[in-house]
């Protein structure tokens, strides 16, 4: 009885921070297909993308939206990856929708969606007094890639200043290469969320960094702008651990490093050697590697 109860809240918790998306409020649903994406989508607003203007975007099925042309890449590469390309990637893997799963697509310029916009970007960046003005929502609903993946993009823009939501519901545990975050064409700019590329993406279900498990949030219209609530991403990277690692007595802490730049390094331990993931912070600068993520503060 305890662990059906368990499930029902769970998955109820999971989809609550998700913005509407479906049949319900009318999005245009994109061609099912392994590797292909929407056709051009014209921004109601520009998108500002690290000091760049665009009109245009594409919601492309392999987990990406891309600027001015689709792209129908089902192979990550790690970011930064210095490759020419802007990128946001809520779920960046070969994800398959021929048989199931849905990829759809709306923007808002009024009601409740630029409500729900404006209060939470005001609440994760406080000091800007944000309206939204355009929102852009795009959703991948149970879409296949060994198992079903829920998870949305969300562009949130006044024309100057514009934010990336990233919601996660269910993520299967695939053993193959995801990578999630933002790159910019010449990865002056990026953000990797950890767990990318270490093979236990249910991580990101259970993750944050504005204290909202499951969401992401980026401000990224201009250098210089760093994601949120560091203490935030730590205490939530903390519980991911306890949720993970929950077969274990409690999750343990370890502090293998520590230099000048290193203010804080976790490693949390499971069961299995394979899952295990080490985190650890750095003043200076916005890296993400493969083993490890420095988050900029
Ligand atoms: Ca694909
Ligand atoms: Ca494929």
């Amino acid at each position: 009885v305890c662990v059906l109860i368990i499930t029902v809240c769970h998955n109820i918790y999971i989809f609550n921070h998700f913005y509407p998306y479906g049949v319900g409020p009318g999005d245009t649903v994109n061609a099912q297909s392994d590797d292909d994406g929407s056709s051009a989508i014209s921004l109601l607003r520009p998108f500002v993308f690290f000091g760049k203007f665009y009109n245009t975007t594409y919601v492309n099925n392999n987990g990406h939206l891309t600027f001015d042309q689709p792209w129908s890449s089902n192979s990550p590469y790690r970011f930064p990856a210095h490759r020419g390309r802007d990128l946001i990637a809520p779920f960046w893997t070969d994800l398959d929708n021929r048989i199931s799963g849905v990829i759809s697509y709306k923007q808002y310029s009024s009601g409740s969606v630029l409500t729900q916009a404006t209060q939470n970007i005001n609440q994760y960046f406080p000091q800007l007094q944000f309206t939204a003005t355009s929102v852009l929502v795009a959703t991948w609903d149970r879409v296949p890639y060994y198992g079903e993946n829920t998870f949305q993009a969300v562009l949130i823009s006044d024309g100057q200043l514009s934010f990336i939501l990233m919601n996660y519901g269910q993520i299967f545990p695939i053993i193959s290469d995801v990578q999630a975050g933002y790159d910019t064409d010449d990865s002056s700019n990026y953000f990797s969320i950890p767990g990318s590329f270490q093979n236990n993406y249910s991580v990101f279900t259970y993750s944050s960094n504005v204290n909202v498990t499951g969401r992401w949030a980026f401000r990224v219209d201009h250098a210089h702008s760093p994601a949120p609530s560091l203490k935030h991403a730590v205490l939530l990277l903390s519980s991911i651990a306890a949720k993970i690692f929950n077969a274990e007595p409690a999750p343990f802490l370890v502090t293998p490093t520590t230099t000048h730049l290193i203010t804080s390094s976790f490693t949390f331990k499971g069961r299995a050697p394979t899952s295990c993931l080490r985190f650890s912070f750095k003043q200076s600068s916005l890296f993400c590697g493969f083993n490890d993520c420095d988050v900029y503060i």
